[in-house]
């Protein structure tokens, strides 16, 4: 097992990381930018490095520094979180290259996941359920207006390289395809240097469910259920709870098994979520995320694994131990992003915290590096908190969730507390009865 980790991130992740890995023994190393320099990851790491100024480009992107940052300490291995260098292949590659352990995929399954259409491929060729699209790039009208008539209108034209939404164009019929490729991949080049596109059908009201699985480098291989991550704004999650309202445990074993016979294939190592699109019944494959996730806590609330430590675990080289038998989810749980941000207009709110108290009681996670007089700095994502709870159904999960909101207090800024508050008072909320549109038809309304 590893002596010592190199944490590069920050905020409530590089936390988490950091609890795994005290309750491991293992020391660990956090980085820093020196807007940062107060931060509680810091704060409660064995070791620290400044790597850099606030933007995250010359800081928390920045390998050089990182890479040093690991040599100087004599870390063993790099936990990336997630967002940052988290799902970077060369980064990867080049931690391995100087002799540390990356605590996650190989960087050739982060390659070919990050390219949208080589993933698809790739899925697809060991029995994944894709949407019906192009089988590669597209890239002249006559090409575009082929698959598209054999497909059938509506379709998405998506960027090869892009994920979260960036580079999607919609063609209504054949008169708008011609505007809309060109339109594509005109936004594909600017967001990704790279104008590689692909169409799609246009699913309309469909679900967002992912699979979330673990994998060690021996082939065994387990899924630990779905996630529902419909409720999002602009690609942006909102709320995120496992099991999915819509699935029933026949269809979940279902699709879990494709995915770990799929995974066992690709002889992919380590956590990943196989993202799909989920519209009567069937599931569409659209991406598949090479890195823990922001919204990992819902599953292990029921599963009882800690993911962070399996990781770890895995990438030292231990076998997982355990089989799909030994798998079993229990309850339900609900996770709430909570920003700093007006919960009106969703504009970002930095400040410093005037007082803090945080929910407590059985079933009640939080996962947050925030304290009271600690400055949230504006040069980072708006995500303070995440408060996951669990209930032994859907139900009673709702009514703590409720209670744990109303207990939560942050003062010094405007965070989504009261959004969310809002949130669980909706009937179609409580019904579990949302796809990936509803939420913003929840805020025209509201
Ligand atoms: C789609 C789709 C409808 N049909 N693909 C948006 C983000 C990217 N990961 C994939 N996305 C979508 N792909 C087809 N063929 C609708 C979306 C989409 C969406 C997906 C998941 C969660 C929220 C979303 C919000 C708007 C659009």
């Amino acid at each position: 097992m590893f002596e010592k980790v190199l944490i590069a991130n920050r905020g409530e992740i590089a936390l988490r990381v950091q609890r795994a890995c005290n309750e491991m023994g293992i020391r660990t190393v956090a980085v820093h930018s020196t807007a940062d320099e107060d931060a509680m990851h810091v704060r409660l790491a064995d070791e620290t490095v400044c790597i850099g100024p606030p933007p995250a480009k010359d800081s928390y992107l920045n390998v050089s520094a990182i890479l040093t940052a690991a040599t100087i300490t004599n870390a063993d291995a790099i936990h990336p979180g997630y967002g940052f260098l988290s799902e970077n292949a060369d980064f990867a590659a080049m931690v391995e290259e100087h002799g540390f352990t990356f605590i996650g995929p190989e960087p050739d399954h982060i390659r070919m996941m990050g390219n949208k259409i080589s993933a698809k491929k790739a899925v697809f060729e060991v029995g994944i359920p894709v949407v019906p699209g192009s089988d590669g790039p597209v890239s002249g009208d006559e090409e575009a207006l082929d698959v598209a008539e054999d497909i059938g209108f509506p379709v998405l034209i998506k960027a090869a390289a892009g994920g979260g939404g960036k580079g999607m164009i919609r063609a209504g019929n054949s008169q708008e395809l011609p505007d809309a490729l060109k339109m594509a991949k005109g936004e594909a080049l600017a967001a990704f240097g790279d104008d590689e596109v692909y169409i799609e059908k246009f699913l309309h009201g469909p679900r967002h469910i992912e699979v979330q699985v673990l994998a060690d480098s021996f082939g065994n291989v387990v899924h630990l259920g779905e996630r529902d991550c419909s409720l999002q704004r602009r690609h942006q999650k909102i709320l995120e709870e496992a099991p999915s309202p819509a699935l029933n445990d026949d269809q979940r074993q279902r699709i879990g098994r494709v995915v770990v016979d799929a995974i066992r294939e690709l002889g992919y190592r380590s956590v990943g979520t196989f993202e799909f699109l989920y519209q009567d019944g069937e599931f569409y494959f659209i991406e598949m995320n090479t890195r823990l996730q922001v919204e990992h806590p819902v599953t292990e609330m029921i599963c009882g694994l800690d993911l962070v430590r399996e990781m770890v675990r895995i990438a030292a080289g231990t076998p997982l131990g355990y089989g799909q038998e030994d798998i079993h989810l229990s309850g339900h749980a609900i996770e709430c992003r909570i920003n700093a941000e007006n919960p009106e207009t969703f504009l970002p709110s930095p400040g410093r915290i005037s007082d803090y108290h945080s929910p407590g009681g059985l079933g009640v996670r939080v996962d947050s590096a925030l304290y009271s007089g600690y400055l949230v700095p504006n040069h980072y994502d708006s995500l303070i908190a995440k408060l996951i709870v669990h209930g032994a159904n859907r139900n009673e999960c709702l009514m703590r969730l409720r209670r744990a909101l109303g207990e939560y207090v942050i003062g010094g800024l405007e965070t989504s507390i009261p959004f969310h508050l809002r949130l669980m008072a909706d009937p179609d909320f409580v019904n579990g009865d949302y796809d990936i549109h509803w939420l913003e038809r929840f805020m025209g309304e509201a």
